[in-house]
Formats: structure tokens, sequence, C-alpha cells
């Protein structure tokens, strides 16, 4: 594979970008490789900048769950921003947005439109915070919440890549408030609230963690956190920026079966333009201003071209709901072909990770146990063979409604092969 072209354009972007990259996770540091550029992408495909063509399981790390330049959502976007690219101001739009997720997300009684999930994180838990009166916040090892100062602690994706179990530039005073505890260990969440159930606001957690590669809830996991918030009036947020309109058009929540007092929204409500939200009990978010004390504003928030994006994205899915039957049932066969290669597997709908664990893979121990050097070798191979995943063991595998069969068939083939 001739890779000169994302070469010489890394060298260059070396001198400009932290790491020559605008994500850590881009840098490929883990992989040993240079990281593509890309040059375009269309349906399952992606190209780089020396004609490479792979078919992406990266999906812009899940947004395009319709796969690359889904027409509809083009057609969207161009009309949009034809009407102007940022008003500053109220649009319908941005109602039709809301309808859009409040229907499939009816626990999202009030929401905010915000710009990406890191937002959409922070502000939710000062809304839990400020509708509380209390301070603390629960996360759990290895799950990523975006890159604020709180939630820079035992977090998944490009710090366990990279090796970071705090940021640095973080003051002390800022992390003391979260409290760790093991996603799926139900004992640590209780030692928790044993010692300070009144002072904890909130508890916050991916429902399906897809941050240190894809680690499902143990059953009946959710239901404790549901039950043990509750008891203690605390807030309980799930964190469906990877897992909203994914797991099922209604997400993580509707997938489970289980109602969170928040719920932050990412990724496939932007269709792919940055565009994120938060939201749920009427209450809570009545404390928002302008109605009430807990400050969130942002000039960019509902751009109209995004909620476009957005709009179209989720149409497309009420559309076509057979998409998640065909998801799960094309990851299904990925998920078979990564078994008989010998892999290590967690799998939920169209997330996928294949783990190179000697066993299962439940926490955050579990999948640091990874052996990265050989999910480099795993990575390499992908990619030589014409299959774009991430290049980190700690990230998903997203599936979308534009793999063809023709793709499946060939990526299954090349998994089969992996030795
Ligand atoms: N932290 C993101 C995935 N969980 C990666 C974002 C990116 O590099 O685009």
């Amino acid at each position: 594979m001739i890779t000169e072209k994302s070469k010489e354009l890394y060298s260059k972007a070396l001198g400009f970008m932290p790491g020559g990259v605008n994500s850590p996770v881009r840098a490929y540091g883990s992989v040993g490789r240079t990281p593509l550029f890309i040059e375009s992408a269309k349906g399952s495909k992606i190209y780089d900048e020396d004609g490479n063509e792979f078919i992406d399981y990266v999906c812009s790390w899940g947004p395009n769950i319709l796969g690359h330049c889904d027409p509809a959502v083009i057609s969207a976007v161009t009309e949009a921003c034809g009407r102007g690219l940022t008003f500053g101001a109220c649009h319908k739009g941005e109602i039709r947005l809301a309808q859009l997720i409040q229907k499939h997300f009816p626990s999202m009684e009030m929401l905010r439109l915000v710009n990406s999930g890191t937002e959409a994180v922070m502000s939710a838990i000062r809304a839990a915070r400020g509708y509380t009166g209390r301070d603390k916040i629960v996360k759990f090892e290895g799950c990523y919440h975006g890159h604020s100062d709180g939630l820079l602690v035992s977090a998944g994706s490009g710090l366990l890549t990279n090796s970071i179990p705090s940021s640095a530039g973080v003051p002390v005073g800022y992390t003391e408030t979260t409290l760790l505890a093991k996603y799926n260990d139900e004992s640590s969440v209780e030692r928790l609230f044993d010692s300070d159930g009144g002072q904890i606001a909130a508890v916050i957690a991916e429902p399906c963690a897809a941050n240190m590669g894809v680690v499902p809830p143990k059953k009946g996991f959710l239901e404790f956190l549901r039950k043990i918030t509750e008891q203690y009036g605390a807030v309980l947020i799930f964190d469906e920026v990877i897992t909203g309109f994914r797991l099922s058009i209604g997400g993580a929540q509707k997938f489970y079966g289980i109602t969170p007092d928040l719920t932050t929204l990412g990724k496939i409500v932007g269709g792919g333009m940055p565009l994120a939200a938060y939201g749920g009990k009427r209450e809570i978010m009545e404390c928002v201003a302008p109605l009430g004390s807990v400050y969130q504003a942002g000039t960019l928030s509902g751009n109209p071209a995004a909620v476009a994006a957005g709009i179209a994205t989720i149409e497309q899915l009420e559309a076509r709901p057979e998409i998640y039957d065909e998801l799960d049932k094309k990851s299904a066969e990925i998920e078979r072909a990564m078994r008989s290669a010998g892999l290590n597997v967690n799998r939920c709908g169209s997330l996928l990770t294949a783990f190179f664990t000697d066993g299962n893979v439940t926490d955050y121990d579990t999948a640091k146990s990874a052996d990265t050097k050989k999910y480099a070798e795993y990575f390499g191979y992908l990619l030589e063979n014409g299959i774009y995943t991430a290049p980190s063991q700690f990230e998903a595998m997203f599936v979308s409604a534009a793999h063809s069969a023709e793709d499946i068939k060939h990526t299954c083939g090349v998994i089969e092969n992996f030795r």
C-alpha cells in the first residue's frame, strides 16, 4: 500500500498541531503507523490522499450510521447552507429536531442543543449539580465522557490509548468531587453511596461502554444504577453520545428498557455535523438559564446546517426501521468471523470490539490487560487488506447501513484469515 502523500502531509501537520492531529487517537501512536489523510468518503468507503480505498468501520467514530454522503442528508445540509450558515438566533429547525429527539427519547422532556458531546456532558452535570445542590459525581473507570476537567480521571478513549491516567492541567480541586466506581461492579457503587450518598449529585455512565472497547453492561447493572440513584435522590445520567440512535432509534435506554433522569446525545443526532444535545426531566432542565440559575450558552448552539443534518438523519432512520435488524445481522457476521479467528469479542448491536485478551472483558482492568502490540498488528493487517478500523484497541468498530453484503463478506474473509 502506497501512503507517500499521507506521510508528506503528516510531516507538515506536525509543525502546526500537537502530534499533527486535532484529536489524539488520530495520531496512530499506539499502532505505530503514520496517520492516513482522508481525501473523501462515500457510502461505506473512505479514500485517502494516495487513492487507497477502504471499507470504513470508524464511520467518524459513530455519526455515519447511514454511511458517508447520504443523499438526503447532503441535500438537507446544502439547502440549509444556502439560507445562512449561522444566525445565533432562534429558527424553526431547532423545534423540529427537538421534537424528533423527544419522540424517540421520551425521557428528554426538555432539552438543549449544543455543539459537542463534551459540552453536552459538562452541561448535564452542571444541571444535575444545580438541581440537587450537591457537588459530587460518580463516574466509571474506563468510561469516557469528553474532555471537560472533572471527567479526565481513569477515562477511556484517547487517555486509555495513550496510557494517561488523568490529564495534566486539571487542578486537583476539579477532580476531587469525581468519585470513581468500577463498571459492572455494583458493590463499588454501593460503597460510594454508603460513604458519600448525601453529597452525590449524579451517577454518569455509558449505558453500554464503548470507549474502553465495547463493554456491555452486565444483566441487572443498569437497573441497579436506576435503583440506587432513586434511593439517594441522585440524578442518573446516561451518556448516549455513542449509543443514542445506534443501539435502537431510542438509544440504549430503549434497548435496555431503563429510563435515566438526564441523557446526553452526540454523533448520530448531528448527522455528521458538530451537534449534540442534553436533556431530561423537566424539573431538572428548568434549572437551566434563562429559566433557572444554571448557566449554559453558545453562539453556534442549534446551528442551522447541523440541525438540518440531524433532522435528515433521524428522518431517514424513521423511514427505514429495518436498518436496525440489518445492522445487527451484519455485525453478528463480523462477530462470527472474529471468533473463528480466535479473538475475544464484545458486541452490542452494531458496536463491536475484538479484544486481544486472555479472558472476557467486563471492565477497565480486563480491558487494560489487552495485548496492544497484537492489536497494532491486527490493525495493520486489516488496513493492508482494505479495511479501516480504529487505530486503538480501546475504541469500537461501527457498522453502518451503507455496508453492503459484499463489504461484509470481504471483511469477514480477511478477519477469518488473521493469525
Ligand atoms: N475520542 C474519540 C473516540 N472515542 C475520537 C475522536 C476523534 O479522534 O475523532
